[in-house]
């Protein structure tokens, strides 16, 4: 099982210990395709001093092609991500979109009315449940 795992990076790298987090307990289930999302020294700027945003944009791509399910967490609103959930449906693949703003109707109609799986939670601690709901359901 391969998983995209797509969090913000110059959207804001308010929640980056919540991806690093999330991206632990995906790894029990596959092979987290985007580990770096988590890591704790990727500013908003960091990967753009060596490697160009073309060559960024193509690997993801491919990337997300590649996986077999897209996770997505979603509080901190990115352009980036909701390019990837687009092309995840796209591409026929599951999507699990996490949010965990104060009010589940904040959440742009555009995912919450989108194919993916949404799942608001108010804590993390109701993470490995939600996770254990969709690859269970996945029948993969
Ligand atoms: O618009 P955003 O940058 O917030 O979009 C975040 C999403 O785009 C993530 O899910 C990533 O998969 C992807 N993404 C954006 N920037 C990068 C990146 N380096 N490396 C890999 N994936 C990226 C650029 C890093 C940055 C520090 C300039």
């Amino acid at each position: 099982m391969k998983i995209y795992f797509a969090g913000s990076i110059r959207g804001g790298r308010d929640h980056k210990a919540l991806y690093l987090e999330i991206i632990n307990q995906l790894a029990e289930y596959g092979k987290v395709l985007t580990e770096h999302i988590g890591y704790a020294d990727l500013d908003e700027f960091g990967e753009s001093a060596t490697t160009d945003d073309k060559t960024i944009h193509d690997r993801d791509l491919d990337w997300v092609r590649e996986a077999d399910v897209l996770v997505a967490e979603v509080t901190q609103t990115s352009l980036g991500v909701g390019y990837e959930i687009a092309k995840a449906e796209e591409w026929d693949k599951p999507i699990l979109v996490l949010y965990h703003g104060p009010d589940p109707r904040r959440l742009s109609p555009m995912i919450a009315g989108s194919r993916a799986t949404i799942a608001h939670y108010s804590d993390p601690s109701e993470l490995p449940q939600l996770l254990k709901r969709f690859f269970d359901n996945l029948g993969l």
